[in-house]
């Protein structure tokens, strides 16, 4: 059961962040309400929230997500591939070390951005993206060995459209894991519960279980039924501001 959440709310410049997607400007004021919405979803979920401040030298430092992972044995503070975002850990850092007794970090010429690990138990796929480097990948492996768990790598640097590997899955627990066609061949994911997002849809495969409920982004019907069809409790909560900006649900929160 995760107890506590990182958040940091979007900053006024939000639209100024990184973005390869076509779908306009984001409109601050909506990704305000909806980055409420969000912690409103995460506390009803039962945790709490601790609130970081914005910062407008980042301008993409509302995807919290990806400055770190979090697991119930240590923490890894990540080390972004984008140079813009690199900043964005400290203040994280600050947070951590009063949470995470055992606090590793990634070290350069390392990157890694959260948004590219998935935790399926005690198990990790790690994405080597056009962000998480291979060097950063390995680096995390090790320090996730030692902890006592098992990885994967997935190499998406060839996967049009999948920014970070979770863009494309999401593990729902007891060996269920959401997945995008584009990356339900890969040998990495043999032996689990495949749980393909319809196309169209892809989009809403960057989902996130808490505490019993999956939240999902909304306006994806045939997939929301999916899950909904195969017994799980679903949120769905509107990200389209963030989604302008190339994020996801899971993005906007570090959980632990
Ligand atoms: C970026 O390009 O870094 C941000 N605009 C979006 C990051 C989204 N993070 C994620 O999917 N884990």
């Amino acid at each position: 059961m995760y107890q506590r959440a990182i958040v940091r709310k979007p900053t006024a410049n939000f639209a100024a962040g990184l973005t390869t997607q076509n779908l306009g400007v984001p409109s601050f004021e909506l990704a305000l309400a909806q980055h409420a919405a969000y912690c409103e979803a995460l506390r009803a979920c039962g945790l709490s929230l601790i609130e970081l401040e914005g910062d407008d030298r980042f301008p993409d430092a509302t995807f919290v997500e990806d400055t770190a992972v979090l697991t119930p044995r240590c923490a890894v503070l990540a080390r972004p591939g984008a140079p813009t975002r690199l900043g964005e850990v400290e203040s994280v850092r600050d947070v951590l070390i009063h949470h995470f007794p055992c606090l590793y970090a990634i070290q350069p010429p390392g990157t890694l951005d959260g948004g590219d690990v998935c935790q399926a138990d005690d198990h990790f796929f790690i994405g080597v993206s056009r962000r998480t480097n291979r060097e950063g990948a390995e680096q995390l492996a090790e320090i996730l060995e030692r902890e006592g768990y098992t990885y994967s790598l997935v190499d998406i640097r060839e996967k049009v459209g999948i920014l970070h590997l979770k863009s494309g899955i999401a593990y729902l627990g007891e060996g269920k894991l959401v997945i995008v066609p584009e990356l339900s061949g890969h040998h990495a994911f043999r032996g689990y519960e495949l749980w393909h997002v319809p196309a169209g849809e892809e989009y809403a495969a960057n989902c996130v279980l808490v505490n019993g409920r999956v939240l999902i982004a909304a306006g994806f019907p045939r997939f929301q039924a999916m899950l909904e069809q195969g017994g799980c409790e679903v949120l769905p909560l509107d990200v389209s501001e963030f989604r302008k900006m190339d994020g996801g649900l899971s993005c906007l929160s570090l959980r632990f």
